[in-house]
């Protein structure tokens, strides 16, 4: 098990776009527990694998309030949605920046689990929300990508401040 380093905006790293998994093998579950360790030791309800400079389409999840429901998707595609829902998100890769963003409300998602088995699932509310946060990091995309590029412009500015001052 090993914590991974977590890149923050704006790196141009996180604008790889992940390639899919080929295989769910020994080497890919390995990654998905490190990323697991990573994402509950930050704390987080997600984590994509682009966030740790992983260039491969895995996502892990737990939006539970006991943080004992690890969900995680490989290859994850969404297949349909439906509504529209305002939320207040941030990002492991965006420390300290909240916004609300517009996304879809309810989703249907096809995806593969950590034993490489097919799974489809349906979520609303923060599980949506945060399974439509994940796959746009595996797009090389950040929330701060669908909010005014004046208050983008700003948190960029903030941030390589603060990554001055470490
Ligand atoms: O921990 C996280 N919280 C969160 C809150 C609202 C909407 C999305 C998220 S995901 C985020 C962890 C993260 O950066 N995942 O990529
Ligand atoms: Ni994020």
């Amino acid at each position: 098990m090993a914590l991974l380093k977590i890149l923050h905006f704006p790196d141009s790293r996180l604008r790889t776009k992940a390639k899919p998994v080929k295989e769910v093998d020994a080497k890919i579950q390995n990654i998905i527990t490190d990323m697991f360790e990573t994402m509950y030791m930050a704390p987080g309800i997600g984590l994509a694998a682009t966030q740790v400079n992983i260039h491969q389409r895995i996502i892990v999840i737990d939006v539970s309030e006991n943080k004992n429901q690890p969900l995680c998707l490989i290859n994850p595609n969404i297949i349909s949605v439906d509504g529209q829902q305002s939320t207040e998100e941030g990002c492991l890769s965006v420390p300290g920046v909240f916004e609300q963003v517009q996304r879809a409300e309810n989703i249907t998602v096809q995806a593969l689990d950590k034993n490489g088995k097919q799974l489809t699932l349906t979520a609303d509310e923060i599980l949506s929300v945060c399974i439509q946060h994940e796959i746009d990091h595996l797009n090389g995309k950040l929330f701060v990508d669908r909010i005014s590029s004046l208050k983008r412009q700003r948190i960029r500015q903030k941030l390589i401040k603060q990554q001055r001052n470490i």
